[in-house]
């Protein structure tokens, strides 16, 4: 069974294979095995994927949130063809480097906010979140301040899975595993207004879910915190926007007390939000920057780490070696991958689509939804949403157990041809950022019937 070509094998054959052989992440594998195996993912094509029974799938998640490009694009292959045969590897430890890296570092100093110009390249989200944590040691280390050991993050938060970034994450289950966090992490609140009981809009909210950071400092005493990470939209935590008001006071604090800000953009960046980063959406000036996903699409693992002059200046003006990286640290196939996919959300104007097109598409068409008996809340930016489902829109309660009403809708999205996924009592929209008007019709359109079809069963 093992030698046959995937094309030959049936759907049921690779299920079965799969059980026997394949360890998957965030899976709960009892489950799994109940229900006979996984959907085989086998092709996909702009916002459209196919499975091993030849059934379609509009992919409202963006393969997970960073098929920016859609599927199928023949450039980017293209481009990773010419790199392997002209150099497939080389690193860039030891004093070398390679075009692809060089052009991409370039390339990228154009596009992120004024003061990010120096990057440094890794593989994953997470090891970009691992390497903003070395930079900030780093950085206070050189300002011979090296009591500054703190980072703050959030409730909600999500940073990735590495010891360390699962350490800075702030949902529940992160931390089974014992010894997480590791020292010298710390939680903050999210500004969570749908659980605060405040409204989207409140610019009240906005200062007081900001101000529990300045709290929070205070509490571990400001001579302690080295830095303050934060998603400029939290994306796996359930889409949950910023109120009006809450960077520019969560900035203003930061500077106060003299403490880093690292923007996570792994989500956010490349278009998500409707410009090219999250910080430019909401005006935030970071010292860190750390970006993955839509940075080749998905195409290939590549994620990078950008400096501003502080940081940059604690790297670059004192001897000394960075004691970390990667063999892929810049791998010259992703980072020409990722260089074509950045040209090509270019010259498609992508950005702007998200901020004119499909972002006001996705606001009016499941913003509609706020009527709906099962829905409490929508929110979002651009091109990620969140519809929060509730059993009573006065007291915003959740449906017991959490999630069941959500998982249920979820499900049925699925079998009826749109991939979503559920967040505790929410299901969440990140689409390929090509997604057009009827496209987005489409899967609100799914997802209506689902609700009401679910709705009429409770
Ligand atoms: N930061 C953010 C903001 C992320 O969303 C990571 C870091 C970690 O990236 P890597 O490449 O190491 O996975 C992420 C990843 C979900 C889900 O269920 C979201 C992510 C990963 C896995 C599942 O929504 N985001």
């Amino acid at each position: 069974m093992k030698d046959q070509p995937l094309a030959n094998r049936s759907g049921s054959d690779l299920r079965a294979s799969d059980l026997a052989h394949h360890l998957h992440p965030f899976t709960d594998h009892t489950v799994l095995a109940a229900e006979g195996g996984p959907r085989v993912i086998t092709h996909g094509e702009g916002v459209y994927l196919w499975d091993s029974e030849g059934r379609r799938l509009l992919d409202g998640m963006g393969g997970l949130w960073c098929v920016n490009l859609g599927y199928g694009r023949k450039e980017l292959g293209e481009v990773a063809r010419q790199q392997m045969d002209q150099l497939a590897f080389y690193n860039t430890f030891f004093k070398t480097s390679h075009e692809p890296v060089i052009a991409l570092a370039e390339k990228l100093a154009g596009l992120t906010p004024d003061g990010i110009d120096n990057f440094f390249f890794a593989n994953s989200g997470s090891e970009a979140n691992d390497t903003a944590i070395r930079l900030v040691r780093t950085y206070w280390a050189a300002q011979e301040r090296p009591e500054r050991q703190i980072i703050i993050s959030r409730e909600y938060a999500y940073h990735g899975s590495t010891l360390a970034a699962a350490s800075l994450c702030g949902l529940p289950g992160m931390h089974g595993i014992s010894g997480l966090p590791i020292a010298g992490i710390a939680h903050g609140k999210a500004p969570y207004a749908w659980a605060a009981g405040r409204d989207l809009d409140d610019p009240d909210y906005g200062r007081e879910a900001a101000d529990a950071l300045e709290a929070r400092i205070l509490e571990l005493g400001p001579e302690n915190v080295a830095a303050f990470i934060g998603e400029p939209v939290m994306g796996a935590g359930g889409v949950i926007t910023p109120p009006p008001g809450y960077w520019a006071r969560v900035q203003e604090i930061c500077r106060t007390y003299d403490i880093l800000l690292v923007c996570d953009e792994v989500i956010c960046g490349f278009g998500r939000t409707g410009r090219w980063f999250g910080a430019q959406t909401f005006d935030i000036t970071p010292d860190i920057m750390c970006m993955a996903k839509g940075l080749s699409s998905g195409y290939l693992p590549i994620s990078a780490v950008g400096t501003g002059p502080r940081v940059t200046e604690a790297l670059r003006g004192k001897p000394g070696v960075f004691s970390h990286g990667f063999t892929y640290s810049g791998h010259p196939v992703a980072a020409a991958v990722a260089l074509k996919n950045i040209e090509l959300i270019e010259a498609e104007g992508v950005v702007d689509h998200v901020r004119t097109v499909a972002g006001p598409a996705l606001a009016r068409r499941l913003g509609a939804l706020t009527d709906h008996q099962l829905v409490g809340q929508v929110r979002g930016v651009g091109a990620m949403w969140a519809v929060e489902l509730t059993s009573d829109k006065a007291t915003r309660a959740p449906f017991t157990p959490v999630g069941s009403v959500a998982t249920r809708v979820r499900n049925l999205c699925f079998e009826h041809g749109l991939a979503t996924r559920a967040v505790r009592e929410g299901l969440v929209f990140a689409p390929p950022l090509i997604i057009n008007e009827a496209q987005v019709d489409e899967m609100v359109g799914i997802l209506t019937d689902c609700l009401d079809t679910v709705a009429a069963g409770l």
